[in-house]
Protein backbone atom coordinates (compact mmCIF):
# COMPACT_ATOMS: atom_id res chain seq x y z
CA UNK A 1 0.00 0.00 0.00
CA UNK A 2 2.76 2.54 0.88
CA UNK A 3 4.89 1.08 -1.62
CA UNK A 4 2.49 1.87 -4.10
CA UNK A 5 1.60 5.95 -2.90
CA UNK A 6 5.59 5.86 -3.19
CA UNK A 7 6.02 4.19 -6.42
CA UNK A 8 3.00 6.55 -8.04
CA UNK A 9 4.43 9.86 -6.69
CA UNK A 10 7.77 8.91 -8.36
CA UNK A 11 6.01 8.26 -11.58
CA UNK A 12 4.46 11.36 -11.60
CA UNK A 13 7.28 13.35 -9.77
CA UNK A 14 9.94 12.13 -12.61
CA UNK A 15 7.47 12.98 -15.56
CA UNK A 16 6.80 16.44 -14.15
CA UNK A 17 10.38 17.10 -13.32
CA UNK A 18 10.96 16.18 -17.58
CA UNK A 19 7.99 18.83 -18.29
CA UNK A 20 9.71 21.43 -15.97
CA UNK A 21 13.28 20.94 -17.27
CA UNK A 22 12.14 21.51 -20.87
CA UNK A 23 10.28 24.44 -20.11
CA UNK A 24 13.41 25.64 -18.01
CA UNK A 25 15.20 26.03 -21.60
CA UNK A 26 12.82 28.51 -22.31
CA UNK A 27 13.12 30.52 -20.11
CA UNK A 28 14.82 34.05 -20.97
CA UNK A 29 12.63 36.43 -18.69
CA UNK A 30 12.47 36.83 -14.86
CA UNK A 31 8.36 36.34 -15.40
CA UNK A 32 9.18 32.90 -16.63
CA UNK A 33 10.90 31.34 -14.18
CA UNK A 34 8.30 29.71 -12.28
CA UNK A 35 9.51 26.35 -13.91
CA UNK A 36 13.13 26.56 -12.64
CA UNK A 37 11.95 26.84 -9.23
CA UNK A 38 9.62 23.86 -9.41
CA UNK A 39 12.44 22.14 -11.41
CA UNK A 40 14.59 22.52 -8.36
CA UNK A 41 12.02 21.52 -5.96
CA UNK A 42 10.79 18.75 -8.01
CA UNK A 43 13.84 17.22 -8.19
CA UNK A 44 14.60 17.50 -4.11
CA UNK A 45 11.27 15.49 -3.85
CA UNK A 46 12.39 12.69 -5.83
CA UNK A 47 15.57 13.00 -3.24
CA UNK A 48 13.23 12.96 -0.01
CA UNK A 49 11.45 10.03 -1.73
CA UNK A 50 14.55 7.99 -2.08
CA UNK A 51 14.50 5.93 0.94
CA UNK A 52 11.62 4.80 0.70
CA UNK A 53 12.51 3.46 -3.09
CA UNK A 54 15.33 1.92 -1.63
CA UNK A 55 13.28 -0.19 0.58
CA UNK A 56 10.93 -1.08 -2.29
CA UNK A 57 13.36 -1.86 -4.43
CA UNK A 58 15.83 -4.40 -1.97
CA UNK A 59 12.33 -6.15 -2.23
CA UNK A 60 11.95 -6.16 -5.56
CA UNK A 61 15.56 -6.94 -6.33
CA UNK A 62 15.55 -10.00 -4.04
CA UNK A 63 13.43 -11.63 -6.78
CA UNK A 64 14.26 -12.26 -9.90
CA UNK A 65 11.98 -10.88 -12.10
CA UNK A 66 12.22 -10.20 -15.95
CA UNK A 67 13.57 -6.65 -16.92
CA UNK A 68 15.00 -6.39 -13.39
CA UNK A 69 18.65 -5.03 -15.29
CA UNK A 70 16.15 -2.30 -16.54
CA UNK A 71 14.93 -0.82 -13.40
CA UNK A 72 18.50 -0.88 -12.34
CA UNK A 73 19.52 1.01 -15.58
CA UNK A 74 16.22 3.56 -14.39
CA UNK A 75 17.68 4.00 -10.93
CA UNK A 76 21.42 4.88 -11.81
CA UNK A 77 20.25 7.33 -14.43
CA UNK A 78 17.72 9.21 -12.06
CA UNK A 79 20.21 9.13 -9.31
CA UNK A 80 23.15 10.15 -11.99
CA UNK A 81 20.14 12.85 -12.97
CA UNK A 82 19.45 14.54 -9.26
CA UNK A 83 23.21 14.33 -8.34
CA UNK A 84 24.20 16.01 -11.24
CA UNK A 85 22.14 18.61 -11.13
CA UNK A 86 22.65 19.43 -7.65
CA UNK A 87 26.32 19.53 -7.98
CA UNK A 88 25.52 21.80 -11.37
CA UNK A 89 23.04 23.93 -9.24
CA UNK A 90 25.30 24.33 -5.87
CA UNK A 91 28.03 24.93 -8.29
CA UNK A 92 30.17 22.26 -6.53
CA UNK A 93 31.23 20.61 -9.76
CA UNK A 94 30.47 21.53 -13.35
CA UNK A 95 32.86 19.83 -15.62
CA UNK A 96 32.95 15.88 -15.63
CA UNK A 97 35.86 15.72 -18.22
CA UNK A 98 34.70 16.48 -21.76
CA UNK A 99 31.36 16.74 -20.25
CA UNK A 100 29.83 19.67 -18.27
CA UNK A 101 27.22 19.15 -15.33
CA UNK A 102 23.74 20.10 -17.46
CA UNK A 103 24.98 18.25 -20.18
CA UNK A 104 25.21 15.20 -17.65
CA UNK A 105 22.28 16.10 -16.20
CA UNK A 106 20.22 16.68 -19.81
CA UNK A 107 21.56 13.39 -21.35
CA UNK A 108 20.75 11.09 -17.96
CA UNK A 109 17.76 12.66 -17.62
CA UNK A 110 16.48 12.26 -21.02
CA UNK A 111 17.90 8.76 -21.17
CA UNK A 112 15.30 7.76 -17.93
CA UNK A 113 12.42 8.29 -20.54
CA UNK A 114 12.56 4.40 -22.16
CA UNK A 115 13.56 3.05 -19.20
CA UNK A 116 10.66 4.81 -17.20
CA UNK A 117 8.26 3.44 -20.14
CA UNK A 118 9.43 0.14 -19.71
CA UNK A 119 9.76 0.04 -16.12
CA UNK A 120 5.96 1.26 -15.89
CA UNK A 121 4.71 -1.03 -18.39
CA UNK A 122 6.60 -4.46 -16.39
CA UNK A 123 5.32 -2.99 -13.04
CA UNK A 124 2.17 -0.59 -13.83
CA UNK A 125 1.23 1.68 -10.42
CA UNK A 126 -2.54 2.08 -11.45
CA UNK A 127 -4.19 4.94 -10.13
CA UNK A 128 -6.73 4.23 -7.71
CA UNK A 129 -9.99 6.38 -6.86
CA UNK A 130 -8.88 6.78 -3.49
CA UNK A 131 -5.37 8.31 -4.82
CA UNK A 132 -6.95 11.81 -4.73
CA UNK A 133 -8.36 11.11 -1.31
CA UNK A 134 -8.24 14.30 1.12
CA UNK A 135 -5.58 11.79 2.88
CA UNK A 136 -3.38 11.77 -0.09
CA UNK A 137 -3.63 15.15 -1.30
CA UNK A 138 -2.79 16.14 1.76
CA UNK A 139 0.66 14.04 1.95
CA UNK A 140 1.42 15.21 -1.30
CA UNK A 141 0.99 18.82 0.19
CA UNK A 142 3.32 17.53 2.48
CA UNK A 143 5.87 16.18 0.08
CA UNK A 144 5.71 19.78 -1.53
CA UNK A 145 6.21 21.58 1.40
CA UNK A 146 9.12 19.42 2.67
CA UNK A 147 10.84 19.37 -0.85
CA UNK A 148 10.14 23.28 -0.98
CA UNK A 149 12.27 23.90 2.47
CA UNK A 150 14.84 21.58 1.24
CA UNK A 151 15.26 24.01 -1.65
CA UNK A 152 15.52 26.67 0.86
CA UNK A 153 18.14 24.14 2.99
CA UNK A 154 20.20 24.16 -0.58
CA UNK A 155 19.63 27.89 -1.57
CA UNK A 156 20.95 28.80 2.33
CA UNK A 157 24.11 26.31 2.67
CA UNK A 158 25.08 27.57 -0.99
CA UNK A 159 25.55 31.09 0.59
CA UNK A 160 26.74 29.66 3.76
CA UNK A 161 29.37 27.90 2.26
CA UNK A 162 30.29 30.42 -0.38
CA UNK A 163 29.58 27.86 -2.94
CA UNK A 164 28.93 29.39 -6.45
CA UNK A 165 25.74 28.57 -7.17
CA UNK A 166 24.58 31.55 -4.31
CA UNK A 167 25.30 33.86 -7.84
CA UNK A 168 23.15 32.05 -9.70
CA UNK A 169 20.70 33.91 -12.32
CA UNK A 170 16.80 33.05 -12.26
CA UNK A 171 17.39 30.82 -15.46
CA UNK A 172 19.91 28.59 -12.94
CA UNK A 173 23.03 29.98 -14.96
CA UNK A 174 26.62 30.50 -13.82
CA UNK A 175 28.06 34.19 -14.97
CA UNK A 176 30.66 33.72 -17.24
CA UNK A 177 33.13 36.80 -18.48
CA UNK A 178 30.77 39.15 -18.78
CA UNK A 179 32.05 42.63 -20.27
CA UNK A 180 35.26 40.83 -21.12
CA UNK A 181 34.58 38.73 -24.80
CA UNK A 182 37.92 36.78 -24.44
CA UNK A 183 36.49 35.19 -21.62
CA UNK A 184 32.60 34.55 -22.30
CA UNK A 185 32.56 30.65 -23.64
CA UNK A 186 30.92 29.78 -27.22
CA UNK A 187 29.41 27.36 -27.27
CA UNK A 188 27.20 25.24 -30.33
CA UNK A 189 23.96 23.92 -29.86
CA UNK A 190 24.25 20.10 -30.76
CA UNK A 191 26.66 19.57 -33.50
CA UNK A 192 27.06 22.59 -35.58
CA UNK A 193 30.93 23.94 -36.05
CA UNK A 194 32.16 27.12 -36.25
CA UNK A 195 32.38 27.95 -40.58
CA UNK A 196 35.07 30.35 -41.72
CA UNK A 197 33.27 33.28 -43.58
CA UNK A 198 35.36 36.09 -45.13
CA UNK A 199 33.69 39.35 -43.90
CA UNK A 200 34.90 40.85 -47.80
CA UNK A 201 32.93 38.34 -49.46
CA UNK A 202 30.07 37.79 -46.96
CA UNK A 203 26.42 38.81 -47.81
CA UNK A 204 23.38 39.27 -45.95
CA UNK A 205 20.03 38.51 -47.83
CA UNK A 206 17.45 40.00 -46.90
CA UNK A 207 14.20 39.22 -48.32
CA UNK A 208 10.58 39.68 -48.16
CA UNK A 209 7.06 39.63 -49.88
CA UNK A 210 7.75 43.35 -51.53
CA UNK A 211 11.46 41.87 -52.73
CA UNK A 212 14.89 40.68 -51.97
CA UNK A 213 18.47 42.72 -51.54
CA UNK A 214 21.59 42.27 -50.48
CA UNK A 215 23.83 43.75 -47.88
CA UNK A 216 27.77 43.52 -47.78
CA UNK A 217 29.57 44.02 -44.13
CA UNK A 218 29.88 47.50 -44.45
CA UNK A 219 26.37 48.24 -44.53
CA UNK A 220 26.14 46.71 -41.33
CA UNK A 221 27.94 48.86 -39.10
CA UNK A 222 25.37 51.18 -38.15
CA UNK A 223 26.36 51.55 -34.52
CA UNK A 224 23.03 50.42 -33.44
CA UNK A 225 23.69 49.24 -29.64
CA UNK A 226 22.06 47.15 -26.91
CA UNK A 227 23.34 45.55 -23.83
CA UNK A 228 22.18 42.31 -23.69
CA UNK A 229 22.52 38.84 -21.71
CA UNK A 230 23.28 35.84 -23.09
CA UNK A 231 22.13 32.50 -21.05
CA UNK A 232 23.34 29.24 -22.51
CA UNK A 233 21.13 26.60 -22.10
CA UNK A 234 24.17 24.45 -20.85
CA UNK A 235 24.01 26.38 -17.86
CA UNK A 236 26.19 29.97 -18.20
CA UNK A 237 25.21 33.65 -18.84
CA UNK A 238 27.19 36.34 -19.67
CA UNK A 239 26.77 39.92 -20.04
CA UNK A 240 28.24 42.37 -22.84
CA UNK A 241 27.72 44.96 -25.20
CA UNK A 242 26.66 44.50 -28.64
CA UNK A 243 27.26 46.53 -32.12
CA UNK A 244 25.72 46.48 -35.28
CA UNK A 245 22.50 47.38 -37.22
CA UNK A 246 19.19 46.60 -35.56
CA UNK A 247 16.66 44.22 -37.47
CA UNK A 248 13.51 46.11 -37.76
CA UNK A 249 15.66 48.48 -39.55
CA UNK A 250 17.11 45.77 -41.84
CA UNK A 251 13.47 45.41 -42.73
CA UNK A 252 12.46 48.63 -43.72
CA UNK A 253 8.62 48.28 -44.00
CA UNK A 254 8.83 45.16 -44.85
CA UNK A 255 5.14 43.07 -43.69
CA UNK A 256 4.79 39.41 -42.85
CA UNK A 257 4.28 37.36 -39.41
CA UNK A 258 7.88 35.82 -38.37
CA UNK A 259 11.17 36.46 -39.33
CA UNK A 260 13.41 33.62 -40.36
CA UNK A 261 16.72 34.25 -39.09
CA UNK A 262 19.51 31.58 -41.34
CA UNK A 263 22.86 30.80 -40.41
CA UNK A 264 25.37 29.78 -43.19
CA UNK A 265 25.90 26.61 -41.69
CA UNK A 266 21.87 26.14 -41.59
CA UNK A 267 20.59 26.47 -38.58
CA UNK A 268 17.71 28.93 -37.89
CA UNK A 269 15.08 30.11 -35.57
CA UNK A 270 11.69 32.20 -36.69
CA UNK A 271 10.85 35.15 -34.48
CA UNK A 272 7.50 36.71 -34.01
CA UNK A 273 7.32 40.06 -36.58
CA UNK A 274 6.86 42.10 -33.30
CA UNK A 275 10.39 41.17 -32.23
CA UNK A 276 11.79 43.17 -34.93
CA UNK A 277 13.23 46.30 -32.55
CA UNK A 278 14.52 44.22 -29.85
CA UNK A 279 16.57 41.87 -32.28
CA UNK A 280 20.11 42.87 -33.36
CA UNK A 281 22.47 41.82 -36.17
CA UNK A 282 25.58 42.66 -34.13
CA UNK A 283 29.41 42.80 -35.81
CA UNK A 284 30.85 43.67 -33.29
CA UNK A 285 31.24 42.55 -29.50
CA UNK A 286 32.72 44.98 -26.36
CA UNK A 287 33.31 47.51 -29.63
CA UNK A 288 35.76 44.79 -31.15
CA UNK A 289 34.52 42.89 -34.55
CA UNK A 290 33.34 39.51 -33.54
CA UNK A 291 35.54 36.68 -33.40
CA UNK A 292 34.88 33.17 -35.75
CA UNK A 293 33.45 31.22 -32.97
CA UNK A 294 31.20 34.13 -31.66
CA UNK A 295 29.92 34.40 -35.21
CA UNK A 296 31.70 36.47 -37.03
CA UNK A 297 30.55 38.23 -39.49
CA UNK A 298 27.26 38.64 -38.40
CA UNK A 299 25.29 37.62 -35.50
CA UNK A 300 22.33 37.71 -33.76
CA UNK A 301 21.36 39.21 -30.49
CA UNK A 302 17.77 38.51 -28.91
CA UNK A 303 17.38 40.01 -25.64
CA UNK A 304 15.41 38.07 -22.91
CA UNK A 305 15.95 34.47 -24.95
CA UNK A 306 18.12 31.83 -24.27
CA UNK A 307 21.36 31.40 -25.88
CA UNK A 308 19.64 29.22 -28.53
CA UNK A 309 17.67 32.04 -30.29
CA UNK A 310 21.25 33.98 -30.99
CA UNK A 311 21.88 32.34 -34.33
CA UNK A 312 25.70 33.00 -35.44
CA UNK A 313 26.88 33.17 -38.86
CA UNK A 314 23.67 35.15 -40.14
CA UNK A 315 23.74 34.88 -44.25
CA UNK A 316 20.29 35.14 -44.18
CA UNK A 317 16.78 36.88 -43.31
CA UNK A 318 13.59 36.16 -44.08
CA UNK A 319 9.67 37.42 -43.51
CA UNK A 320 6.82 35.75 -44.13
CA UNK A 321 3.10 34.66 -43.16
CA UNK A 322 3.70 31.70 -41.49
CA UNK A 323 3.35 32.10 -37.47
CA UNK A 324 6.55 32.02 -35.55
CA UNK A 325 5.72 29.11 -33.48
CA UNK A 326 5.95 27.18 -36.71
CA UNK A 327 9.45 25.41 -36.06
CA UNK A 328 10.65 22.97 -33.33
CA UNK A 329 10.94 24.42 -30.06
CA UNK A 330 14.40 23.65 -29.83
CA UNK A 331 16.94 23.64 -32.40
CA UNK A 332 16.93 19.99 -33.98
CA UNK A 333 20.79 20.10 -35.53
N1 LIG B 1 24.64 28.83 -36.29
C1 LIG B 1 24.58 28.58 -34.99
N2 LIG B 1 24.25 29.58 -34.15
C2 LIG B 1 24.21 29.35 -32.80
C3 LIG B 1 24.49 28.07 -32.27
C4 LIG B 1 24.82 27.03 -33.18
O1 LIG B 1 25.09 25.88 -32.80
N3 LIG B 1 24.86 27.33 -34.53
N4 LIG B 1 24.42 27.86 -30.91
C5 LIG B 1 23.56 28.76 -30.15
C6 LIG B 1 23.73 28.62 -28.73
S1 LIG B 1 23.11 27.20 -28.04
C7 LIG B 1 24.27 29.60 -27.95
S2 LIG B 1 24.26 29.49 -26.27
C8 LIG B 1 24.92 30.77 -28.54
C9 LIG B 1 26.33 30.85 -28.01
O2 LIG B 1 26.96 31.99 -28.50
P1 LIG B 1 28.51 32.17 -28.30
O3 LIG B 1 29.18 30.93 -28.85
O4 LIG B 1 28.86 33.42 -29.02
O5 LIG B 1 28.76 32.28 -26.83
O6 LIG B 1 24.93 30.71 -29.95
C10 LIG B 1 23.76 30.23 -30.55
N5 LIG B 1 23.88 30.37 -31.98
MO1 LIG C 1 23.40 27.35 -25.75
Amino acid sequence: MAGRRTNLALAVLLLLALVSGGLSFATGTAAARWPVLAHGVLGLAIVILAPWKAVIARRGLGRSRPGRWASVVLAILTGTAVVSGVLFSTGINLRYGPLNAMQVHVGSALATIPFAVHHLWRRPVRPQRFDVARRNLLRAGGLAGVAGVAWLGVEAASRLLRLPGRRRRFTGSHERGSHDPAAMPATQWFDDSPPDLDPDAWRLAVTAAAGASELAFADLDRGDEVTAVLDCTSGWWSEQTWAGTSVAHLLGDARGRSILVRSATGYARRFPMADAGRLLLATRIGGEPLSRRHGSPARLVAPGRRGFWWVKWVVEIEVDDRPWWWQAPFPLT
